[in-house]
């Protein structure tokens, strides 16, 4: 009885520190998710594109191409946050090393953005993502943190988001190099989330410390 009251304890311990251990307060959605687009001065808004090697098998990619801000091409999205803090912003993407970008004819990699410096539909300032780096290799998804600016070859400047109360937020980002694609974005009050904490903010899948622990009660049961 007593190793059974044993197995109990350790079972609860470990779904109450699954519960404990939530991580910190993300919000994660899909770069083709977007709600509307406003087409630019030299070309189409944000489209969706089909891409076997992005979450969803789809992006968000937008062929015009202008330095100027702020930005014309913009894609809008709708975010619910639960929790009030500080965000930090992350994104999946993948450069355009193929010459898409029509305005970028001097083989320029496609390698920028911009994103709004704050929450609104309407935002008063963008941030140039510029300098975007595979770190993987050419060609393949990685992820960069926009806000901190680790993961990318660009001296830019991100910033944090601030939440100031729970609620339905609008963010914008603008096409700067046509051709760069975009899989997901991740706002995180964890400013140090690893690539494998993005993806599983992307594509959940359960907690085996919690599954482990529901496996113990029931082997428990089956003991009584
Ligand atoms: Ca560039
Ligand atoms: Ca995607």
């Amino acid at each position: 009885m007593k190793s059974n009251l044993f197995t109990v304890t350790v079972a609860l311990m470990l779904i109450a520190a699954a519960a404990g251990d939530a991580p910190a307060a993300s919000v994660a959605f899909q770069a083709e998710d977007f709600i509307s687009t406003t087409d630019g001065s030299s070309g189409p808004g944000f489209t969706v594109v089909s891409d076997l090697s992005a979450f969803y098998e789809q992006g968000a990619t937008t062929l015009g191409d202008t330095t100027s801000s702020p930005p014309t091409h913009l894609a809008t999205y709708s975010l619910t946050f639960d929790t009030a803090g500080t965000y930090y912003l992350y994104l999946r993407f993948v450069t355009d090393t193929q010459g898409n970008d029509p305005g970028n004819s001097s083989g320029n990699l496609s390698d920028s953005l911009y994103i709004a410096a704050d929450f609104g539909s309407s935002p008063a300032s963008f941030t140039n993502i510029n300098g975007l780096a595979d770190v993987s290799s050419p060609n393949v998804y990685d992820w960069a943190s926009l806000s901190t600016w680790s993961g990318h070859a660009s001296s830019d400047t991100g910033s944090t988001y601030t939440v100031a109360a729970p609620g339905t937020l609008s963010f914008v980002i603008g096409g700067r190099e046509g051709g760069l694609t975009l899989d997901a974005f991740v706002f995180s009050t964890d400013g140090n989330l690893s690539h494998s904490a993005l993806n599983l903010l992307v594509v959940p899948e359960p907690s085996t410390a919690a599954l482990f622990g529901l496996a113990s009660l029931v082997m428990l049961r089956r003991r009584l």
